[in-house]
């Protein structure tokens, strides 16, 4: 049996794996959990985060609106299914560093806001999220009620996405994955990850993960990018993540899982060469961009181990599907490259 470090979550979105399934993850039959019409703006609602909060369930969605323009917006929910969403962006308060109070604060104008993620960490709920500052970076800020948000800097140099924190300290020190870009669409993507002792300041930057050249697990031979939040397991950091192929009709996105080292986590115990979840679904397939499925946030039940995945579909929708820490750990071990 493998376990979830973490406390119990009995009100997790849940349904048994259908009889007959042969695959680690499979899909809410309700899905998708939120359409097009998440809020009184929005073209499209995906690759969104959410977390426990107050007996029920808040979150940080990306709406697209009618002029597919990206911000994020806060939401609330009882049973992580059913979800209101703010029809207005988030307003973010700026904490100035110390020594830093004659600034003009250039630098956290709103570009563009996309791909959130929430970490609750120590005794707050921080989101990271990708950031247009001169190009795209991780946009760092915190709550404590999904009501005020607090920005700090930017934790990175533009090019960054998928910014993905730890929900603890590890040796001392704030971790943080990303996956280094470029402007654009981005043909390549390795998984890295850097420490702080701050929130502030990143640094120490090792390298996690990169896409498999070959043939061997070719699902992932673009790039890979760091999904939810690392859930903390007796095995390791189980990390979901996106693997990406090029193909005759552009980039494909699947799901694939890994087990990082719990105190070295950049260093990877197993990882996944069969995906754990693809498009195969209409709304997984048919959309504003085809042929995606985006992990953003998983919630996790350190009772019964049950694991609810939250992602993105074809950029426009979002679904919800589920495992458990021992399916997806058998797997991941199994199926290891
Ligand atoms: C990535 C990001 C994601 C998106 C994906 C597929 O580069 O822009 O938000 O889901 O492409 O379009």
């Amino acid at each position: 049996m493998n376990r979830i470090v973490g406390g119990a979550l009995p009100h997790i979105p849940w349904q048994d794996k259908p009889e007959g399934c042969k695959r680690p993850v499979w899909r809410y039959t309700g899905n998708p959990i939120i359409g097009r019409e998440g809020n009184r703006v929005s073209n499209s609602v995906f690759n969104s985060a959410v977390v426990p909060f107050e007996g029920g369930f808040a979150g940080v969605f990306r709406c697209d609106s009618f002029s597919v323009s990206m911000d994020i917006f806060v939401g609330r929910s009882s049973d992580g299914i059913h979800w209101t969403i703010e029809d207005t962006p988030i307003q973010f308060e700026r904490e100035a560093a110390p020594g830093k109070s004659d600034d003009d604060g250039e630098r956290f104008a709103r570009e563009y806001r996309y791909d959130p993620r929430v970490c609750f960490l120590e005794d707050r709920y921080y989101i990271t999220w990708c950031n247009g500052y001169h190009g795209p970076t991780i946009g760092v800020a915190y709550t404590f009620d999904f009501k005020k948000f607090v920005q700090l800097e930017n934790a990175f140099l533009p090019c960054n996405r998928n910014g993905v924190l730890f929900p603890r300290k590890i040796g001392g020190m704030y971790l943080m994955l990303s996956r280094p870009s470029d402007n654009g669409h981005t043909p390549f993507g390795d998984i890295f990850i850097s420490q702080s002792r701050d929130m502030e300041f990143w640094g120490r930057h090792h390298h996690v993960m990169s896409p498999v050249k070959g043939d061997l697990s070719a699902w992932q031979g673009t790039k890979v990018g760091p999904g939810p939040v690392p859930i903390e397991t007796d095995q390791g950091w189980l990390l979901i993540y996106h693997g990406v192929i090029t193909t005759c009709n552009g980039f494909v996105y699947r799901m694939g899982a890994a087990l990082l080292d719990l105190e070295q986590p950049w260093k990877v115990l197993y990882r996944t060469r069969d995906y754990i979840l693809a498009p195969h679904e209409l709304y997984e397939c048919v959309g504003d961009v085809p042929n995606v499925v985006f992990p953003c946030a998983a919630l996790a039940d350190g009772d019964t181990g049950r694991i609810a995945i939250y992602y993105g579909c074809a950029d426009t929708v979002t679904g919800l599907a589920f495992t458990t820490v021992d399916e997806l750990i058998n797997f991941v071990k199994e199926h290891s490259l």
